[in-house]
């Protein structure tokens, strides 16, 4: 009798109740995504090596207790180790890039690599009825849209939790002794980099937004347009909802690409008038023209322009994203009643476009989060007149458009960052008149301190002085929460006695 082809094997390796005993495999990476993954397939009955160069610590010292091994090598080097484990397939963290080492000689060997999404979605049968997926990427916005959707569901009474990106892995939440009506999972480009559209690891959401998509990550991408290829595939065999930017016409060519379900909707927002099947704004009022018979002539009110302002909601890219997650969960049968509830109790996370103090007239903004220029542009926006602390890594994206078109709003610059040259030399051009300042400290405890007395020097009463920094911040900080967390302490430190604690949102 032939045995069966490894390939074979691998087809019919979609539910958690197959046999995965006995299987070799190798997990790339010993993070979040890494432990997650090899403690699945530990449970599973797998035989499971780990392979990471700088695995975190703690995860470390698990693998023993839940019987997997480890091996560490450099980043250029193939284990004899993993040679002799000789997997089956391999399991990368989405951290790995597809010219790493280990992943060309998986291609070389023929030997298969999942990423962890895809190995969640063969394993999503583990409790009762599998939940629906609803799947969340694009440049910016993801996390909020993501919390917002879930807590939009949770208030109409659904089991639901928000995973991925955002940082709780897909394959802790299909593990959960309960089960989910449905996951709403943030997807970010490499995840999506990973991820087939055909075959017995695609994926087949209920429902799938990309929000917008700007250059980023192209030092791992590689291209633009390798960047916007993995975004578009998160639309793919979608069976409800495919929800698109009606203001950014690249998220919609996306949808119109895409293989999708005989039946599946394209659903657009923007903060226009919406027509038939969008979700737009009427005169303050967000509407649905998508889920109701009579959407031809008919919008069903979701909630107000003044409304979300109470709420600290109204930033334009947050009420995009509002209008996005609506679609998502109208398309889920939320009701706009539950919608509303949702929102009354949301708040943003920290560095999202937080006011950490007004003080004479002047407001002081985290959005420590625009680690990209779309972001920053994004928050840009929301304010007239902006003192605007930004720089840090670039990571291969073009600074200049966003410098020249946002020079009317600007009183001056601050800028941060190891590398300062790009926009040094974009002020230059486009706003040679404009104060700039560059804080040059090596010492990154004094970045901010630094930064934020000269943002004070220049501040007057109705600016806005802006963390926006358009760059990752891993040159001088730990992350971007490290980054907007030492903001706002230079900042309470220099006003002393008049910063009160007025974020609304921490
Ligand atoms: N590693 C190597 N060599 C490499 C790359 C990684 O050895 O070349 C090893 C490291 O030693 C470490 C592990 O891989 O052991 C880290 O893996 P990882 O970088 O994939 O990170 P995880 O901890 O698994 O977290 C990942 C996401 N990280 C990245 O995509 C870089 C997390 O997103 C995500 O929350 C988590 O999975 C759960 O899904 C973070 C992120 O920064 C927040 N994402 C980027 C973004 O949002 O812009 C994409």
């Amino acid at each position: 009798m032939a045995l069966p082809l490894m390939a074979d094997i691998l087809e019919r390796l979609t539910s958690w109740h197959a046999d995965w005993s006995g299987l070799r495999v190798a997990v790339l990476g010993l993070g979040v995504t890494g432990f997650a993954a090899a403690d699945t397939l530990a449970e599973l009955g797998a035989d499971v090596l780990v392979v990471a160069s700088t695995p975190d610590e703690e995860r470390a010292k698990l693998l023993p207790v839940i019987g997997a091994r480890l091996v560490q090598p450099s980043d250029t080097e193939i284990p004899p180790e993993l040679v002799d484990h000789r997997p089956e397939v391999l399991i990368a963290s989405p951290g790995y890039h597809p010219d790493h080492a280990l992943l060309l000689w998986a291609a070389s060997n023929g030997i298969s690599v999942w990423g962890d999404i895809e190995l969640a979605w063969r394993l999503r049968d583990k409790v009762g009825t599998p939940a629906e997926w609803i799947l969340v990427t694009g440049t910016n916005g993801k996390t909020t849209t993501v919390q917002l959707t879930a807590s939009m569901l949770a208030a109409a009474g659904h089991r639901v939790a928000p995973c991925g990106n955002i940082g709780v892995p897909v394959l802790d939440a299909i593990r959960d002794p309960e089960g989910w009506d449905a996951l709403v999972v943030e997807l970010s480009s490499y995840q999506l980099h990973h991820l087939p559209t055909r075959g017995p690891g695609a994926l087949m959401p209920w429902a799938s937004v990309c929000l917008n998509v700007a250059d980023d990550h192209l030092d791992w991408h590689g291209s633009a347009a390798a960047y916007r290829a993995a975004k578009a595939t998160v639309y793919a065999n979608t069976h409800t909802a495919c929800v698109y930017n009606k203001a950014d016409a690249a998220t919609r060519i996306m949808v119109e690409n895409a293989d999708v379900q005989e039946g599946a909707r394209a659903i657009g927002f923007d903060l226009g008038v919406p027509g038939p099947s969008d979700f737009g704004i009427v005169d303050g009022i967000l509407c649905d023209r998508a889920f109701l018979a009579e959407r031809q002539q008919q919008a069903l009110e979701i909630t107000t322009l003044a409304d979300l302002a109470a709420a600290g909601l109204d930033a334009p890219h947050i009420v995009a994203n509002i209008l996005a997650a609506s679609a998502l969960a109208r398309s889920f049968d939320v009701s706009p009643a539950d919608i509303r509830t949702a929102l009354a109790d949301f708040s943003l996370d920290a560095h999202r476009i937080e006011i950490i103090t007004v003080v004479d007239d002047v407001r002081w903004v985290d959005d420590s989060k625009a680690t990209n220029p779309h972001a920053a542009d994004a928050s840009l926006r929301a304010f007239d007149s902006v003192v605007w602390l930004v720089g840090g890594l670039l990571k291969g994206v073009d600074i200049d458009d966003l410098v020249a078109s946002h020079v009317p709003r600007l009183r001056a610059a601050v800028i941060i960052g190891v590398d300062r040259s790009a926009l040094r030399a974009a002020f230059a051009r486009h706003a040679p008149e404009l104060p700039v300042i560059e804080i040059d400290t090596t010492d990154s405890a004094l970045v901010m301190p630094d930064a934020v007395s000269a943002a004070a020097s220049f501040a007057r009463a109705g600016d806005v002085v802006l963390l926006a920094p358009a760059s990752a911040s891993m040159d001088q900080f730990a992350s971007y929460s490290e980054r907007g967390r030492l903001f706002a302490q230079a900042v309470r430190n220099h006003l002393g006695g008049e910063a009160g604690d007025e974020s609304a949102r921490d």
